[in-house]
């Protein structure tokens, strides 16, 4: 399987972020993605390539406006201020606010961000642009006839919405990919997030439309982040009703319960009629994430990637979360290698 990277995702890298309320060491690193390429270097998955550069229109297809050039212009804006240490939000716009765009950085900051864990440093523009591309070529992959990519996106993609960013992520590169691909001449394409964490950018992104399919296999919301979207009555809304689905499972459940959720899940893409599938690929469901409680071993990820075959679509995998960083590569390949066996 070919592998579409950039080096540019070092340009990402956070000092810190709010968990368990102190500052901790960020735990989207950039040795994350060298972990991922080394593995696939080191286990002859294919070539790699670099990637090539679409520009901001496929973005724009995606994200508010506003937001995009937010981001262009925040490190600039940030740093202007004498401020050397990464941006992080310190309020939201919560319920009876205001819902304006302030003009200052600091609120826009505030107003653009879900969470406290996702910095904004002077290399995050490059790099979720780089990202971007980086999916965006294996989405031309595709459409030039390819039965799968892997697009090594760093930073991540799915928590980032239609106007906000979070979760370690700021463009969601899937969700860019899914568009291309509709702009392509894919009538139906399928995006399926098996990350821990629900993919709440890319279901509020496709929750009104028909033409994407969404689903996601996720800690139960209830008590896992992003606490407030992933709930099993999400279905979608007017012409994307029956469009959505969710699959929250509780915190700590076992791998036969998983792999029944992603039985369900690969059903319903198969009966939508997906002509290709777009894979939100986090492996943070392994049992030795730091952050999450599922208890996907290894070897498990090699089903998960030989039953994602059997549906016998043009497939894209797009690099999510996955925070056990020693075995982050060798976790990700078995998905890749387990879809090529
Ligand atoms: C792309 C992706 O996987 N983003 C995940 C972002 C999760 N950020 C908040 C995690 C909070 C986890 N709290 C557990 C604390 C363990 N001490
Ligand atoms: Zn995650």
């Amino acid at each position: 399987m070919l592998t579409i990277y950039s080096d540019s995702h070092r340009l990402q890298h956070g000092r810190s972020e709010l968990i368990d309320g102190t500052l901790k060491p960020c735990f989207e690193t950039p040795s994350r993605a060298d972990m991922v390429l080394a593995a696939v270097r080191q286990r002859d998955l294919g070539d790699v390539v670099h990637p090539r550069r679409h520009g901001l229109e496929p973005i724009l297809r995606v994200h508010d406006e506003g937001y995009v050039r937010f981001l262009e212009t925040a490190w600039q804006r940030w740093s202007e201020m004498g401020r050397d240490y990464d941006a992080l939000p310190k309020m939201w716009q919560i319920r009876r606010l205001r819902e304006a765009v302030p003009e200052h950085v600091e609120g826009q900051l505030c107003y653009y961000s879900m969470d406290c864990g996702t910095p904004i440093t002077a290399g995050t523009w490059q790099a979720a642009t780089a990202s971007v591309d980086v999916a965006l070529t294996g989405a031309d992959r595709l459409i030039g006839g390819e039965r799968a990519a892997f697009a090594l996106t760093r930073p991540p993609g799915h928590h980032a919405a239609r106007d906000y960013c979070g979760g370690y992520c700021f463009f969601n590169n899937a969700a860019i990919a899914a568009q291309a691909l509709r702009d392509h001449g894919m009538h139906r394409v399928a995006v399926l997030d098996v990350d821990y964490h629900h993919g709440n950018g890319t279901q509020d992104i496709f929750y009104h439309r028909s033409d994407v399919l969404f689903l996601s296999i996720h800690g139960d919301p209830r008590t896992e982040y992003p606490f407030f979207l992933g709930f099993a009555d999400e279905k979608g809304d007017g012409e994307g009703l029956g469009y959505n689905f969710n699959f929250p499972l509780a915190a700590g459940s076992c791998v036969s319960t998983w792999f029944f959720a992603l039985d369900c899940a690969l059903e319903q893409i198969a009966r939508f009629g997906a002509e290709a599938l777009v894979v939100s690929l986090g492996v943070d469901t392994f049992e030795g994430d730091p952050i999450s409680r599922f208890q996907l071993g290894t070897p498990d990820f090699v089903t998960l990637g030989a039953r994602l075959a059997a549906l016998k679509l043009p497939t894209l995998f797009c690099l999510e979360g996955g925070y056990a960083v020693g075995p982050i590569g060798d976790n990700v390949v078995n998905v890749l290698a387990g879809f090529e066996a």
